[in-house]
């Protein structure tokens, strides 16, 4: 404790109830409809027009209470719906750490899967309940959900970490995830 000039959060236990998403006690949440994924997805006519008609949640982040601030581990419930958009699934925003340190993902509930690039190489992680998907430093991530309910899944971070949307806006992601009848088809993401 020493090093501290000032205690950093206190230790807690938090409840996860995996059926709602819900962290108690949690700290914001962060809804995302589909206007706030403009550039994300490739066609911007069926964009526009779901936009316009009905502008769908796509997905909530729910936070605990933990602080993004450095040393700490903040964690957050993202829920993604189940959904397309110009054939292309539901999907975060995705990112790049501003300062590059590494994330952790649990699968909790549903079908999906992260898109990891980092500049060069493009994987894809399957994320069902009870999967751990390990994000490395430097590597961008977008998260879809590829099935027909809600997925759903922790992600576990440093609190310093940060978020860099514009990397993604100039690099791309690496992979685009379409649904064909359902099904997850992976196609190169052409800037
Ligand atoms: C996970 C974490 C969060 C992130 C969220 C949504 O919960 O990685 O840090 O904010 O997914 O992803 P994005 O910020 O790319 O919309
Ligand atoms: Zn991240």
């Amino acid at each position: 404790m020493s090093e501290f000039a000032k205690r950093p959060i206190e230790p807690m236990q938090i409840s996860l109830d995996i059926a709602s998403g819900s962290l108690t006690p949690s700290g914001p949440t962060l809804t995302r409809r589909l206007s706030d994924l403009d550039g994300c997805f490739l066609n911007p006519k069926e964009f526009q027009s779901d936009v316009t008609s009905g502008n769908p949640i796509v997905y909530d982040v729910i936070s605990s209470l933990v602080p993004e601030t450095a040393r700490e581990l903040p964690q957050s419930i993202t829920t993604i719906y189940p959904g397309s958009c110009g054939g292309e699934f539901y999907m975060t925003k995705g990112h790049q750490h501003l300062d590059l340190q590494g994330e952790i993902y649990y699968g909790l509930e549903g079908t999906g899967g992260i898109i990891l690039f980092d500049g060069k190489i493009s994987k894809w992680l399957e994320i069902t309940p009870g999967k751990i998907g390990y994000i490395p430093p430097g590597w961008a991530h977008r998260s879809i959900n590829t099935g027909a309910i809600k997925y759903k899944f922790l992600a576990v971070y440093p609190g310093s970490a940060g978020h860099d949307y514009g990397w993604v806006l100039k690099n791309g992601m690496g992979y685009r995830a379409f649904s064909e009848n359902g099904k997850l088809v992976l196609k190169d993401f052409v800037i």
